[in-house]
């Protein structure tokens, strides 16, 4: 039986001086970053050595939270595991044959697979967990400006700048906390929403030219075939966001991306985003994904392209069917 933690218990825990690897889950975003550096300034100021890793490298403009530090696992002896932000073993992608060695996992995803003991709350960011726990701690006056700066980053790229329906009051209170600590959020925000380089500009166009649309334009998908990236000299981490351009396009209730993996032809990444009160991760578990209402992914294992879409297709068109025939009925 896998135990819950009270953040009482999750504080004991952390205070343990243990040398530590923190997992980010694939394609790490600013919160699992975030989440994962934020609990490195707290372990190392309790006494303990910790490393970070992902089975991909964060993009060069997260270096103010990663400080530059190289994302590769190594095996080294570690004492214990922490996962942060990873809702299943599977988002641990290649890293995934550590899960059974996970110690502890924080998270905020309701829609999970749990793998050890674990924190969770379901705030909009794990960021927001990692704050709770340095209060619990009672060491909040003690900690870097990089420790703000990662809390930031993670609660505003999980709300897309404070915009998204899982902002609450609190969100904002804390948010509010962390600018009072002198962190610059406006460049915080510029660097996470803003900048792009040359090639998830060209990543985001073909996403524009190559979008399908279904069910009379409340569905969008794009698929990310390697032929594409290899064609168009885009890498993996330039396509992360594609998914918010096929999202934006009006009329559309469910928008999806589809990646095939440089790794596995077989294997697509997709991810899933909501524009009405469509359970999308529903459809993610179809696949053993997960993630939350509005925001969900998986891995979908297909021959083909088309054999992808399809599947992809099917499960989500249904979504969006009871979705509709609910407000008829409603
Ligand atoms: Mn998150």
């Amino acid at each position: 039986m896998i135990k819950e933690l009270s953040i009482k218990e999750l504080a004991e825990k952390i205070k343990e001086q243990k040398y530590t690897l923190i997992l980010c889950h694939k394609n790490p975003d600013p919160d699992t970053l975030g989440s994962a550096f934020a609990l490195r300034d707290i372990l190392a100021l309790l006494g303990s050595c910790a490393k970070v890793a992902s089975c991909d490298t964060a993009q060069k403009k997260f270096d103010f939270i990663t400080e530059g530090v190289s994302l590769e696992y190594q095996e080294n002896g570690y004492e214990r595991y922490i996962a942060v932000d990873v809702a299943s073993p599977t988002q641990l992608g290649e890293l995934s044959f550590l899960a059974d060695k996970v110690n502890l996992t924080i998270d905020h995803h309701k829609m999970c697979v749990r793998f050890s003991e674990y924190y969770e709350n379901f705030c909009a960011s794990c960021a927001e967990n990692i704050y709770l726990l340095a209060s619990e701690l009672g060491i909040l006056d003690k900690l870097p400006i990089h420790f703000y700066n990662c809390l930031y980053a993670g609660m505003s790229a999980d709300t897309g700048g404070f915009r998204f329906s899982n902002v609450t009051p609190d969100t904002m209170t804390l948010a509010s906390q962390i600018i009072a600590k002198g962190i610059d959020h406006a460049e915080i925000n510029r660097v996470i929403f803003e900048s792009k380089s040359l090639e998830e500009i060209k990543a985001q166009r073909l996403t524009y030219e190559k979008m399908q649309m279904f069910c009379d334009g409340a569905l969008s998908l794009i698929v990310f075939t390697n032929r594409m990236k290899e064609e168009n000299g885009i890498s993996d981490a330039d396509i992360g966001d594609v998914v918010n351009a096929v999202r934006s396009v009006e009329g559309v209730l469910v928008a999806l991306s589809l990646k095939q993996s440089s790794k596995d032809e077989k294997k697509y990444s997709l991810s899933s985003r909501a524009n009405a009160d469509i359970d999308v991760s529903k459809g993610c578990m179809e696949f053993g994904g997960g993630g939350h209402v509005r925001a969900a992914g998986a891995t979908v294992i297909a021959d083909s392209e088309e054999e992808a879409t399809n599947m992809v297709v099917s499960v989500f068109s249904h979504l969006i069917d009871e979705y509709k025939k609910g407000i008829k009925n409603g």
